[in-house]
């Protein structure tokens, strides 16, 4: 095929979608990174990116060069070399490790529970799937928005049981959401971001999810209740282009969110990343954990296998000085053991 020239050759490319929580979060990081970009967010457009990717997940991002990159989290990490000005990765070694995590916690736990309110609520599911085909073919007919509509929420419905959105599950997933927000909603009433003035990597994930929230109706009412400034927030995280903040000072204390949200982890995400692992390697078809009471029984993933093993690299690639301050925080919280060990 003949190349045709591009009208703007300096611009990324994001192939993305409002409903989708990753897409959403790497928008707000090139939005905010004051990075140029287009949104392409039609199905069309979506399927020349899906075939340029080894794994076919949203969003995907098209570099200036023609080079075709997805999953957020490494390339967000990617995007920091390439752009050094206005960093999302907190300039203290510990803050930086605490981020990654719950960055991780966001991307790979809470997002269980954005899935759930979205597809486990048999009477809102209709609602849901027409609306983010709406998005996909706005202006197409309302025939051929609602055909879509339904062939999605068919196909999505029934990805919960892979997903471990089941009704075994959901004391757990709603579990898990409730968590987040009463984390989040006093401390956004306090401070603006997890680890300053200015955002993080973890400050996005959580966003990305959370954004979803207010898009569907089981999500809306309980979570707009529960935590209604935690919800606003994200409406702001979704355009930062214009914030200048600053990164915390060594001196002044964490958040107490990032304490309640290690908590989450060290309770319930890291044994189940860690079960996740041990099911893989023992070839098992099931991964179960208990926590906070409550079971969760799910379908183990390999992709989470990496998500531990990138943290426990990171924890292991720790200097000394930052893991002599970080260890009895992680240990507070339960987090030190999984990240520790190397089974
Ligand atoms: N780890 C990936 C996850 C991306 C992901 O799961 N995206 C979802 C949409 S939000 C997707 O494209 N799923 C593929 C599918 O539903 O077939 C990331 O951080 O970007």
């Amino acid at each position: 095929m003949k190349n045709v020239p591009r009208a703007n050759p300096e611009y990324y490319r994001l192939y993305a979608h409002l409903g989708s929580p990753y897409s959403m979060k790497v928008r707000a990081v090139l939005r905010y990174r004051r990075i140029p970009h287009l949104m392409m967010s039609r199905m069309h457009e979506w399927q020349q990116a899906f075939s340029k990717v080894r794994v076919p997940v949203m969003p995907v991002l098209e570099y200036p060069d023609g080079s075709f990159h997805n999953d957020s989290t490494p390339l967000i990490l990617d995007l920091e070399n390439r752009h050094p000005d206005r960093s999302i990765i907190p300039s203290l070694e510990t803050d930086a490790f605490l981020s990654a995590l719950i960055e991780d916690l966001a991307d790979e736990w809470l997002s269980k529970a954005m899935y759930a309110y979205r597809w486990a609520f048999p009477e809102h599911t209709e609602w849901t799937g027409n609306l983010i085909a709406f998005d996909q073919y706005f202006g197409s007919g309302l025939e051929r928005i609602e055909q879509a509509g339904q062939a999605f929420e068919t196909r999505q419905v029934e990805r919960n049981e892979l997903v471990g959105c089941t009704q075994n599950n959901l004391p757990m997933l709603m579990h898990i959401g409730d968590s987040v927000l009463d984390a989040l909603e006093p401390h956004v009433t306090a401070q603006p971001f997890l680890f300053g003035s200015r955002p993080s990597n973890a400050d996005f994930a959580l966003f990305g999810q959370i954004c979803q929230f207010t898009l569907d109706l089981a999500a809306l009412k309980p979570c707009q209740e529960r935590a209604p400034y935690s919800l606003r927030w994200t409406h702001h995280v979704h355009d930062l282009s214009g914030l200048e903040g600053e990164w915390r000072d060594r001196s002044e204390p964490r958040s107490k969110a990032v304490a309640s949200l290690l908590d989450l982890a060290g309770q319930a995400y890291l044994p189940f990343l860690v079960a996740n692992h041990r099911a893989i390697r023992a070839e098992s078809s099931k991964v179960r954990i208990e926590a906070h009471g409550l079971e969760y029984i799910g379908t183990p993933f390999k992709y989470q296998v990496r998500c531990l093993a990138e943290l426990r690299r990171h924890y292991a690639n720790l200097s000394d000085e930052a893991r002599d301050e970080i260890d009895p925080i992680l240990d507070r919280h339960e987090c030190l053991g999984p990240l520790r060990d190397q089974d």
